[in-house]
């Protein structure tokens, strides 16, 4: 782990060995950790978390951490022919490098972790790639992962920036941006829909909307804010709440937990093809824009 000697970052070693980056600027706090390259909380000063993380969320090697903004990467879902691989890749098991922390012109911080191929992921995937992640901590947190192929063959990579977003209740909430937008309903089969509106959630939702609009909104009730989603490098938007019986079922998430998150994604779903040499950038910002009325 580098001495880091930017004034907001610090870093901490956590009871379960996991380490853990600090972000606190005069614009926001933010934390991240190397395992996953995982944020689990981004929060601007005098407002409230935008990021939420399961009270039940398991910090174990072999596990993503529920909530936060888990990376979905080389692949999204479960593995197109392998159901032994890990579903959303491993990007998000993988310990990242923490390579850098600088303060921007702006006071803005920005964090730089990086993965590449190792013994254990050419096993999984059998590819060299250098992935450089970026994550700008001010009043917009700006996300961008970038992947280079620095091997000798053509690959398709698909994934996620699988973003679960604090809510006050999701009966409670709107996202805007989708209306007339198609999209497979993986809860009814895989179906293509279109969509009519905002979208509610009052039951299960699993969702792949196709090339929506680069931005959305997030209103929340509840919470009393909107929530401005943007995203680039990206060619669909996932939006998922797994509703009380599944979030009954998964022990990193508490019974009623599902009522306070939704999920929406910057994917790339389908996948792209990245040539020897050349680079693909997935990103996504988020900002608490407006209180709404
Ligand atoms: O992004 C939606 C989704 O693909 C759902 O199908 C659900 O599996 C969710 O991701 C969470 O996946 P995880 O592997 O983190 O439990």
């Amino acid at each position: 782990m580098p001495h880091t000697d930017c004034p907001d970052v610090t870093v901490q070693t956590q009871p379960f060995g996991f380490e853990k980056i600090l972000v606190d600027n005069r614009f926001a706090d933010c934390e991240i950790y190397t395992h996953g390259a995982h944020i689990t909380s981004f929060r601007v000063k005098g407002q409230q978390e935008l990021i939420w993380l399961s009270p039940n969320a398991l910090f174990l090697p072999d596990k993503a951490i529920r909530g936060g903004i888990p990376i979905c990467w080389p692949w999204f879902g479960a593995h197109p022919a392998d159901s032994d691989k890990p579903a959303h890749g491993f990007a998000r098991l993988s310990t990242w490098q923490f390579k850098s922390a600088q303060v921007q012109e702006d006071g803005s911080t920005e964090i730089v972790l990086t993965l590449s191929e190792s013994q254990q992921s050419l096993a999984l995937w059998p590819y060299k790639f250098a992935l450089e992640y970026r994550i700008v901590v001010g009043e917009v947190l700006s996300l961008s992962l970038t992947v280079t192929n620095t091997g000798e063959s053509a690959f398709e990579v698909s994934g996620a920036l699988h973003t679960y977003f604090n809510v006050g209740d999701i009966a409670d909430v709107r996202l805007q941006g989708f209306d007339g937008v198609d999209y497979f309903d993986k809860v009814d089969g895989n179906v293509q829909k279109q969509q009519s509106g905002d979208i509610v959630i009052g039951q299960e939702v699993d969702r792949v909307y196709l090339n929506p609009e680069d931005n959305c909104q997030l209103l929340d009730k509840r919470l009393n804010r909107t929530i401005a989603i943007g995203k680039s490098g990206s060619n669909s938007t996932i939006v998922w709440n797994p509703w009380q019986e599944k979030s009954q079922s998964m022990k990193d998430m508490s019974d009623e937990g599902y009522r306070q998150m939704l999920c929406v994604e910057a994917g790339l779903s389908p996948g792209v093809m990245v040539a020897p040499g050349q680079r693909h950038c997935l990103g996504q910002c988020l900002k608490e824009c407006l209180k709404a009325n």
